[in-house]
C-alpha cells in the first residue's frame, strides 16, 4: 500500500512537471517565426551575428558556464539591458523596438571575443 502511496505521487510530480514543460514550449512555439536563439557558452555567442525585424524577438540561451549578455551600444530609444545567464538563469529575452545596430557582451569573457550584434532593418 505505502508502495502504491509513492507510485501515485510520482506520477503526480512527474505529470506536473511534463505539464509545465508543454506550457513553456507552446508558448516558444507560438514566437518561433521571430524569435532569434543566441546560445551562450564557453567564451562564444553562437550565433554572434543576427539580422532581424523591429518587433522581432531575440532570446539568448545559457548553455554552460557563467555569462551575461549585456548591451554595449543600442540604436537611439532602444533600451538597454544587462542580464546573467546562467544555470539558475538559463535565459534573457528581449523585444527589439528600435531599428539599428545593437552590440552586446559577456561581462566575464569580453576580452576572450565573447561580443556580439544584431542588425535589425
Ligand atoms: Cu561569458
Amino acid at each position: 500500500m505505502k508502495n502504491i502511496i509513492i507510485l501515485i505521487s510520482l506520477t503526480i510530480i512527474l505529470f506536473g512537471c511534463n505539464k509545465s514543460d508543454n506550457i513553456v514550449n507552446s508558448y516558444t512555439n507560438t514566437t518561433t517565426s521571430g524569435t532569434h536563439v543566441i546560445s551562450a557558452g564557453g567564451t562564444a555567442f553562437s550565433p554572434n551575428s543576427v539580422t532581424a525585424k523591429v518587433g522581432d524577438t531575440i532570446k539568448f540561451v545559457w548553455s554552460s558556464g557563467t555569462h551575461t549578455t549585456t548591451s554595449t551600444s543600442v540604436p537611439t530609444g532602444a533600451a538597454t539591458w544587462n542580464s546573467p545567464l546562467t544555470s539558475s538563469n538559463p535565459s534573457f529575452i528581449y523585444i527589439i523596438t528600435a531599428a539599428g545596430t545593437y552590440n552586446f557582451q559577456c561581462n566575464f569573457h569580453y576580452t576572450m571575443g565573447m561580443t556580439g550584434s544584431f542588425t535589425v532593418n
